[in-house]
Order: C-alpha cells, then structure tokens, then sequence
C-alpha cells in the first residue's frame, strides 16, 4: 500500500439512519475498496454534536443542524486506504445535495441541504479530531483485509 494512506470520519447522521441508508452508504466505501475499521449505531447527546460542528458554531443554522443531529441515531465510521480523505468526500458529493452529481450519496439520495443524510471529514487532521472524538482506541480494528492484495498493487 502507499504512503498516502488515510483514515476519514464518515457518519451516517438521523436523516440517513431512519431512511434506511447505512447499508447503501457502507456498500459505498466498501465496493472503492477501502477497509472498515470502526462503526457503531448510538445516540449522540447536544454537547457532544456541538463539539464535533464546533467550527460551525456563529452560524444561523448551527442550533438546528445540532438539534437534528442529536434527537436521532447516527453511525458512525471509520475507514482507511490510499487518500480516503478527499476520495471520502467525493463519494459524498457537495454539501448541498442540489449542487451534487448523480452518482455520489448526495446527488442520488437527497435534496435538502440541512437533511444530507452524511458526514464526511474535510482534512486529515479533522478526520483524527473527529476519529478520537466519536471512537475509543479500542474500538478501531487493526486488520488487514485479504483483498488488500487485489486492490493494491
Ligand atoms: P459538509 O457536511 O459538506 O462538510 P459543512 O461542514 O460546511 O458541510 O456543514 C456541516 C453541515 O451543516 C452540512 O452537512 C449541512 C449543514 N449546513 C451547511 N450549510 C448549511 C446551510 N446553509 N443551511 C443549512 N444547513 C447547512
Ligand atoms: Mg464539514
């Protein structure tokens, strides 16, 4: 593997659970090739989603995106490979699911910018902020998945 590998902080946010979406996002990820190293199903509480959107937080649609984001489950994840950080946000789309290409989750799955059913990290140092936040050590899986082998050269 090369020395671009990444790990990025993909989640599932309310919109996207209750729509039934988890396995049609992790299938996603999964068939670019990139390995699952955590994912769990839970309720966030406010503080904690105001942490993670912390960098969000003088906007006018900060108290909302918040409320949403913590009267629902999510799930979270996390999964690595060769520059999963903006290939994460590719498979995504834009923010707003309108400006999103048929193809990405967005532009096949949604229309309304604060109902986009996804997050995805923006960098490699958020993508660590946000991994610690959402995960214990613990809970991220070191292994090394056979296909590797016919995914790398
Ligand atoms: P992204 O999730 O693509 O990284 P962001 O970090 O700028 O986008 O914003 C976080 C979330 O906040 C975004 O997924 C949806 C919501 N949001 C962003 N801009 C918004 C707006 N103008 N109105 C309502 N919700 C918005
Ligand atoms: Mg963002």
């Amino acid at each position: 593997m090369s020395d671009k590998t990444e790990r990025t902080f993909i989640m599932v946010k309310p919109d996207g659970v209750e729509r039934g979406l988890i396995p049609e996002i992790m299938k996603r990820f999964q068939r670019k090739g990139y390995k699952l190293v955590a994912a769990k199903l839970m309720k966030a509480d406010l503080d904690h989603v105001q942490e993670h959107y912390s960098d969000l937080k003088t906007k006018k649609f900060f108290p909302g995106l918040c409320k949403y984001m913590s009267e629902g489950p999510v799930f979270p994840m996390v999964w690595e490979g060769t520059d999963a950080v903006k290939q994460g946000r590719i498979l995504l789309g834009e923010t707003d699911p309108l400006k999103s290409l048929p193809g990405t989750i967005r532009g096949d799955f949604c229309i309304n910018i604060g109902r986009n059913i996804c997050h995805g990290s923006d960098g490699v140092d958020s993508a660590k902020k946000e991994i610690g936040h959402w995960f214990n050590k613990t809970e991220l899986t070191d292994w090394k998945p056979t296909e590797n082998a016919w995914i790398y050269e």
